[in-house]
């Protein structure tokens, strides 16, 4: 067992500095729309550093174009024998602005050719941009896509385009019909300068389409449901799919079905089977939070299980960078996927200096628990085909202040595979519901470092020789009324030297039945500036972008696992492998 002097002791003597809380979640410098312009927030970049960048921090494996801004993922479908992703491009700049959608398909949802820009800012309505939206595939084969026109006035609007040719294999080509906009913001209640993000389509019983649109009704969020007989002329039904006083706007927002236990997807234009859940997803605070429900046809609306009042409660398709997601049904594979961008955490000079801002997770496969409860998320199986030179290990056992050296992969393109077994649960600290309220403060509080009865064990990261600089995925267990409740933090306060980027310490809680499960485990994909991590088998996820100063100056990164708890625990199995780069657009179109 390794444990070196310099280890955790050291790092306990590191100041780690206070960061203010709020409500405001996940990316940093997260985009926001607004009636004039977007604009990218300051509020993580309070310094002004020069600009000192490497080649090292773009990733290898994570969707992104050669170069400038992108953003949300749009219309993800799969057609034809293709994947196709859109996504919020300005093929200008490294700013954000000029939103097009840029366009790439793919046979394996990991190796990419990258095409011309799908859609322009060719019409008054769309002048200021064609914002984000969805594709649905119509009765007869076509495809639709729905996206937002932003008009440089004040409107946002519902617009169409159709494949100028179905018979080409990568569908390079779309039309705006004149219909256009086919959905105006009209009607009582609206504010026509928050009012996007058009979801993908479903039919009623009636047999007329239907979707929803992120929207501000009379001063609060709400997904506004339109019908139409043929997708191109559109009616507001009078009220909402759902609406909350909660929150003053939902962004991108995304509704689908999903039978409880089965990670199968369901294809939400076709019938959904009895039992079958539905999933609002909306897209506010910077980041992503879901309800569960059901549909209730006869009154044409989502009925959420549990209306929760306090947004900070509403659970999280991931608890990091990760933002304005969209999930697709999967019909090659019979599985619904879901994508979603994480923003750069760095300054606007340093995306300058690179030449590239944003990229997209992992594409996650996404179903529901057999509870019905919650969301899971795995990183789709394609992605494996990159691993290469795998290692493993058995029976490690971590007492606590132990640190295990993972070795013989590549530290900064990695699949880390790994399972932790506690010895006994007893010691488990009593867990306090108000923990909850604001999750990446008790991250803080309770860190790496800080003894906990169970935990905090897990990995250790993107680390320098003397660990100066490192970055932490880890674990503590906490005993609640009846289960466990897990913790699952990535730390990101100690991943660089360098001042002025955002590092915040991620978390999520996840409720969890250790008696029977017996293993906790942990997935880490990192990826150069992305550590990307999957806890208790999907139940939180926490996509974190990092910018170490060791990589800047050439030197490798360290991996390890680690137990800071006064509980031994076994890492029954641990898998590593190093990661291939994978084929990130190259040019076709
Ligand atoms: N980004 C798009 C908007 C959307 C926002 C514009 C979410 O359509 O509301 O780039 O990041």
């Amino acid at each position: 067992m390794l444990n070196p002097g310099h280890g955790w002791p050291f790092l306990l003597l590191l100041l780690l500095p206070p960061f203010e809380s709020s409500l405001r979640c996940g990316g940093a410098g997260a985009e926001e729309a607004t009636a004039h312009s977007h604009r990218v927030l300051l509020y993580p970049h309070s310094e002004k550093v020069s600009s000192i960048v490497s080649r090292k921090y773009r990733t290898g494996y994570h969707f992104q174009p050669p170069k400038n801004w992108i953003n949300d993922p749009n219309g993800p479908m799969y057609y034809n024998g293709l994947y196709h992703l859109f996504y919020q491009y300005n093929p200008d700049s490294v700013i954000p602005g000029n939103k097009t959608w840029g366009h790439s398909v793919s046979a394996d949802l990991i190796n990419w050719l990258r095409l011309e820009p799908a859609l322009d800012r060719t019409e008054p309505y769309d002048a200021k941009g064609c914002w984000s939206g969805s594709v649905t595939i119509l009765a007869d084969g076509r495809p639709a896509i729905l996206y937002t026109g932003a008009d440089g006035v004040k409107n946002q609007a519902q617009c169409i385009a159709f494949p100028s040719n179905n018979s080409d294999p990568f569908l390079r080509e779309w039309t705006k019909p004149d219909s256009n906009p086919v959905i105006r913001p009209n009607g009582p209640g609206l504010n026509p300068s928050q009012f996007r993000d058009p979801t993908t389509g479903w039919t009623g019983p009636d047999g007329q389409w239907r979707i929803a649109v992120g929207a501000e009704l009379d001063g609060y969020s709400a997904a506004l449901l339109y019908k139409s007989e043929d997708f191109v002329h559109w009616t507001r039904v009078d009220h909402p799919l759902y609406s909350s006083n909660s929150s003053a706007m939902w962004e991108c927002p995304d509704f689908f079905a999903a039978l409880p236990g089965n990670s199968s997807g369901l294809d939400i234009s076709s019938a959904v089977p009895n039992g079958a859940k539905h999933v609002l997803k909306v897209s506010l605070d910077s980041c992503d939070k879901y309800m569960i429900g059901v549909y209730d046809l006869e009154r044409d609306r989502f009925v959420p299980d549990t209306v929760v009042d306090d947004r900070r409660l509403w659970p999280r398709i991931d608890y990091g960078n990760y933002y304005a997601s969209k999930s697709f049904f999967d019909a090659k594979k019979g599985r619904r996927i879901i994508w979603g961008w994480a923003n750069e955490s760095d300054s606007s000079s340093d995306d300058v200096a690179k030449g590239w801002a944003g990229i997209q997770a992992i594409p996650r496969r996404i179903w529901l628990d057999s509870d019905g409860k919650q969301l899971l998320q795995w990183p789709v199986e394609e992605v494996e085909s990159l691993r290469r030179n795998g290692i493993s290990h058995k029976g490690i056992e971590l007492k606590k202040g132990d640190l295990f050296e993972i070795k013989g992969t590549d530290t900064l393109q990695a699949d880390v595979d790994i399972e932790f077994e506690p010895r006994t649960m007893d010691k488990a600290d009593p867990f306090d519901p108000s923990w909850l309220l604001d999750t990446e403060k008790h991250c803080r509080e309770a860190d790496a470092t800080a003894p906990g009865g169970l935990g905090p064990f897990g990995l250790v990261l993107m680390a320098s020789d003397n660990l100066e600089e490192h970055t932490t995925v880890h674990f503590r267990v906490y005993k609640s009324q009846h289960k466990h409740m897990i913790l699952m933090c990535s730390d990101l306060r100690r991943s660089s030297l360098r001042p002025g980027l955002y590092t915040p310490a991620y978390g999520g809680f996840f409720e969890f039945d250790l008696e029977k499960e017996r293993r906790i485990s942990l997935r880490t994909l990192i990826d150069r500036s992305v550590v990307e991590s999957f806890g208790g088998g999907g139940r939180v996820c926490v996509m974190a972008r990092v910018y170490p100063m060791a990589l800047v100056k050439d030197s490798d990164a360290r991996i390890y696992v680690f137990n800071n708890g006064t509980s031994t625990v076994m890492v029954p199995q641990l898998k590593a492998w190093s990661m291939r780069r994978a084929q990130m657009n190259v040019k076709k179109g």
